[in-house]
């Protein structure tokens, strides 16, 4: 049936979702460029939530759409901000839309070519992924960082070809400023 949420553009919380994911630090540690500065935080008993997504998930067939709002907690492992795994999509010919709620990031994009691109996203600013493009997002500020987004539901998450290989750029802080720069461990 048709249905209708309320999306709070300030708090960036919907009133209604049907899957909440949490996703704390030591589900990354395969994602993140500095290993050691993880094992050092889980060791010294800290496991912080980096993300948690709330979703209004449809049936995984062609002509859905799931959408819903994700919130990354400000932080950094090492010098690397605090970002979602990323991925691409299993169907690699479907997109997906974000829109800036809250805070300040960016979208990392690649695809398997090698070819790279890095947006930022802030309240109000839309984003377009289009097909064949691996994203991910990043929270280069001091608050939350909260977006919107909306994807077929037949997408499927492809995180395996970046748990191997990784972005080719991180989203590093220099000097209190995020840089993006070479990722020496991206296996092309
Ligand atoms: C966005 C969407 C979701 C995704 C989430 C977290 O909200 O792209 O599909 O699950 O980010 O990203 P990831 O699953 O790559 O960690
Ligand atoms: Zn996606």
């Amino acid at each position: 049936m048709p249905y209708a949420v309320l999306l709070d553009l300030v708090t960036a919380s919907l009133s209604y979702f049907n899957k909440k994911s949490i996703v704390r630090l030591s589900d990354l540690r395969d994602f993140f460029f500095d290993k050691a500065a993880v094992d050092r935080t889980l060791l010294g008993g800290q496991n912080p939530i980096v993300y948690e997504v709330y979703d209004n998930s449809q049936p995984q067939s062609e002509g859905h759409l799931n959408f819903g709002v994700t919130v990354i907690s400000p932080g950094k492992v090492g010098s690397e901000y605090f970002m979602t795994r990323g991925h691409y999509h299993t169907k690699e010919h479907t997109s997906e839309v974000y829109l800036g709620i809250e805070g300040e990031g960016v979208i990392l994009l690649q695809r398997r070519s090698g070819k790279v691109a890095c947006l930022p996203i802030m309240k109000g600013r839309v984003i377009y992924v289009p097909p064949s493009w691996a994203h991910r997002t990043i929270n280069t500020g001091d608050g939350k960082f909260s977006f919107f987004y909306v994807y077929s539901a037949d997408a499927g998450h492809d995180y395996e070809s970046i748990r191997k290989s990784g972005f080719a750029k991180l989203v590093v802080e220099k000097g209190g400023k995020p840089e993006v720069v070479d990722n020496p461990n991206f296996i092309a």
